[in-house]
């Protein structure tokens, strides 16, 4: 169906229709419309009011474990008052319709999985698994999960159990190296899929940026549904301009 971003071409309607396996691949924008904020939107992004360096490295937490692990628990509590938005229905409800969908995310929130969406291949990792800053074991302590509007706030992380090294987020910063599991099975998925989906992602970040152009390399069919254009390579690659939660749903019509 046509929407407010436009009609939809035809190659791509009937390459949705005849594909067999289908990869999406989300970015901080298919949560905007949840009330998560992206990275480098101009006004709303956390990089235009956080300085990255200060807090996504591991020099950061090393240096201000407090600040960070304030900030990233600040982040995780809005999540959880956050939920899932029409996109991430609508990505649930294409799963159920084709006979293979790969979903890979750069995603840290959880709102795919509370969407209906399994085995969601996360690139940068997640709020929500914390682990040891030194042994890396995975922490399965209490936190806090309060519905109270929280702010960001310094806080000690707590100690692991089996080290007492200091607990971090479970995502992945600047300079670290990307789960291996979850990379191999997004670029071999992306590689090796018929159509593949790239919703709200700015395309700075590698290696992940490199996953559309693996797609479109291999022969498949790209969208790029995002308000902000990107810059096409291939004949096989289009904009979809718009929001998610509009330009999703209106593609299952
Ligand atoms: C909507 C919408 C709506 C809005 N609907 N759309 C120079 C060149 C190349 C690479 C490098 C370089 N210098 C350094 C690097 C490497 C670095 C990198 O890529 N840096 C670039 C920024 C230059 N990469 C790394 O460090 C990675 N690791 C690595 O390379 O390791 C090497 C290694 C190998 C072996 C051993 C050891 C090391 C790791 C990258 C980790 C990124 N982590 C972050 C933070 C996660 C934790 C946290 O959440 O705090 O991940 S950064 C941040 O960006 C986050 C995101 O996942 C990632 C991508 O952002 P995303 O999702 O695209 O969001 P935005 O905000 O950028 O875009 C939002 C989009 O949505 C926009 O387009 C909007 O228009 C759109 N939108 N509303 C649809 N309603
Ligand atoms: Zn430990």
């Amino acid at each position: 169906g046509a929407g407010s971003f436009g009609s939809i071409p035809l190659e791509l309607i009937e390459g949705l229709r005849s594909s067999r396996h289908v990869v999406v691949f989300t970015g901080a924008g298919v949560s905007a419309e949840s009330g998560v904020p992206t990275f480098r939107d101009a006004l709303t992004g956390l990089w235009a009011r956080y300085d990255p360096l200060a807090l996504a490295t591991p020099e950061a937490f090393q240096q201000d474990p407090d600040l960070v692990w304030g900030w990233y628990e600040w982040r995780r509590l809005r999540t959880l008052q956050a939920s899932p938005n029409p996109a991430h229905h609508a990505i649930a409800e294409l799963a159920r319709r084709v006979p293979r969908l790969t979903l890979i995310t750069q995603n840290v929130d959880d709102l795919h999985e509370r969407a209906g969406c399994q085995d969601v291949l996360h690139l940068h990792g997640s709020l929500h698994h914390p682990r040891c800053f030194n042994c890396a074991a995975a922490f399965n302590g209490l936190l806090e999960t309060t519905n109270e509007p929280p702010v960001e706030k310094r806080q000690s992380p707590p100690c692991c159990p089996i080290c007492s090294g200091p607990v971090r987020p479970g995502v992945v910063w600047f300079g670290e190296a990307l789960p291996e599991k979850a990379m191999h099975e997004a670029f071999a998925a992306a590689s090796e899929c018929d159509l593949l989906l790239s919703v709200g992602t700015s395309g700075a970040v590698y290696p992940a940026a490199l996953i559309p152009s693996l797609a479109w390399q291999g022969g498949a069919l790209v969208a790029h549904i995002n308000p902000q254009p990107s810059s096409l390579h291939s004949v096989r690659e289009y904009n979809l301009t718009g929001f998610a939660g509009e330009v999703l749903p209106a593609l299952l019509d």
